[in-house]
C-alpha cells in the first residue's frame, strides 16, 4: 500500500487507523474521509457520503490512491433501530467502494463483524466456515457484504481482504451504536462514578478486542502475501470472550470498591444471544500470522490509565 484512502475515518476504528496508517505509510499517503469535517487539524481530508459513488470515485481518483479501506456503516443497534437506512449505508456504500476499486484497480479492506453470526451457528470456537443465518439486518448485511466482497475478487480480480472484528474496545472515539459498547462505557463510567449498570445480562459471553490488536491486525492483513490467502471475506480474529461480570471482575482488581448492576436493554440483549461466545482464528494465525497481544487484564489496566487521564 502507497497511498489509502479511508472512509467512516471519524469512527471509532477510523479515528485511530487513520493515526496510524500515517505513521507506517507517511501524513500526506492517507485520505481520511466521511460525511461530516473533522474537528480541529484532522491531516489530509475530504468529505465523501459512501451512498455517493461519484463522489466516492472522483476522490480516490483525485488523489491516486492504491487502496481503499472501507469502514462506513451503521453498527448493530443503530442498523436494528434503523433498518433500511442500514441496508442503503451498509451495502450500498460497501458497493460503491467496491466499484471504485475494481475502476481504479485499487486493493481493498472492508471489516465484517462477529454480527455475521446467528443463532444456528455454532456458539464456541465458532469455526472459520460454518453456517452464517444471522437474525440482525447488521448480520444480513456483513454476511451480503462478505460474499460481495468474495465476488468482486473471483469475477474481476479486485484485492479484497476483511476480518470479523469482536466487540472493539478504545478511548480515542466512542463506539457508534453496537451491542458490545457497554465494554466500552463500563472504563468511563468506572472512573466517572465508580458503578456501572450493564445493559447486556449477566452470562452473556461475546467475543471483544483491544483497539491495539485490531488495528495491527489490519495492516498485518493488507501486508500479507496473496498467495498465502486461502480465505479473504472475511477471516475471525479473536482475543477476549468475555460476559460483563468478566469486565467488572478486571475492573476491581483496580478498584475494589466498583459496582455493577443490571437493566437488561431487550433488543440488544436479543441481538448478543444470537451472536457466538468465541470465535476460533485459526484460519488467520495460519494464513497470515495474526495473533492478539492484550487480554482482559493487560487491556484494563490499560484503559482505566488513558481513560481517567482523558477525563481528569
Ligand atoms: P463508527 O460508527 O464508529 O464509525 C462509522 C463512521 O462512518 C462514522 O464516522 C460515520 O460518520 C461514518 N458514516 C456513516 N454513514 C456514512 C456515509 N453515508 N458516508 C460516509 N461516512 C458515513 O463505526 P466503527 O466502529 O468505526 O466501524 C467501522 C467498521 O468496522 C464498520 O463496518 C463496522 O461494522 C465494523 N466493525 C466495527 C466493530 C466495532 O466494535 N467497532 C466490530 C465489528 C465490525
Ligand atoms: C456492534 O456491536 O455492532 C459491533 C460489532 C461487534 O460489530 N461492535
Amino acid at each position: 500500500m502507497k497511498k489509502i484512502l479511508v472512509t467512516g475515518a471519524l469512527g471509532q476504528i477510523g479515528s485511530e487507523l487513520t493515526g496510524m496508517l500515517r505513521r507506517i505509510y507517511g501524513e500526506d499517503k492517507v485520505i481520511a474521509t466521511d460525511l461530516r469535517e473533522p474537528e480541529g487539524d484532522f491531516g489530509p481530508f475530504e468529505v465523501v457520503d459512501v451512498t455517493n459513488g461519484e463522489q466516492l470515485y472522483d476522490v480516490a481518483k483525485k488523489h491516486k490512491v492504491d487502496s481503499v479501506m472501507h469502514l462506513a456503516a451503521l453498527l448493530s443497534a443503530k442498523a436494528e433501530a434503523f433498518p433500511k437506512m442500514a441496508w442503503d449505508i451498509n451495502m450500498g456504500g460497501l458497493l460503491n467502494a467496491l466499484e471504485t476499486a475494481k475502476e481504479l484497480d485499487l486493493k481493498f479492506f472492508t471489516p465484517s463483524s462477529i454480527g455475521a453470526f446467528g443463532p444456528s451457528t455454532p456458539r464456541d470456537q465458532t469455526p472459520q466456515d460454518t453456517l452464517q443465518r444471522p437474525t440482525t439486518m447488521y448480520g444480513v448485511n456483513k454476511v451480503s457484504g462478505e460474499l460481495l466482497c468474495d465476488y468482486y475478487h473471483s469475477r474481476f480480480g479486485v484485492d479484497t481482504r476483511g476480518v470479523r472484528f469482536p466487540g472493539l474496545i478504545s478511548y480515542v472515539a466512542p463506539p457508534g451504536g453496537g451491542t458490545t459498547d457497554y465494554a466500552v462505557e463500563i472504563y468511563y463510567e468506572a472512573i466517572r462514578k465508580g458503578a456501572y449498570e450493564s445493559y447486556i445480562s449477566k452470562g452473556t459471553y461475546m467475543d471483544m478486542m483491544y483497539m491495539p490488536d485490531a488495528l495491527n491486525a489490519i495492516v498485518k492483513l493488507m501486508e500479507a502475501n496473496p498467495n498465502k490467502l486461502v480465505h479473504r471475506n472475511a477471516f475471525n480474529i479473536a482475543a477476549i470472550s468475555a460476559a460483563p461480570e468478566d469486565f467488572a471482575k478486571a475492573i476491581k482488581k483496580h478498584m475494589p470498591d466498583f459496582k455493577m448492576s443490571y437493566s437488561v436493554d431487550p433488543i440488544r440483549q436479543s441481538i448478543a444471544d444470537s451472536w457466538p461466545n468465541s470465535i476460533s482464528a485459526d484460519a488467520a494465525a495460519a494464513e497470515w500470522g495474526f495473533e492478539a497481544k492484550y487480554d482482559i487484564d493487560r487491556m484494563t489496566t490499560d484503559m482505566l490509565s488513558k481513560v481517567r487521564k482523558k477525563i481528569n
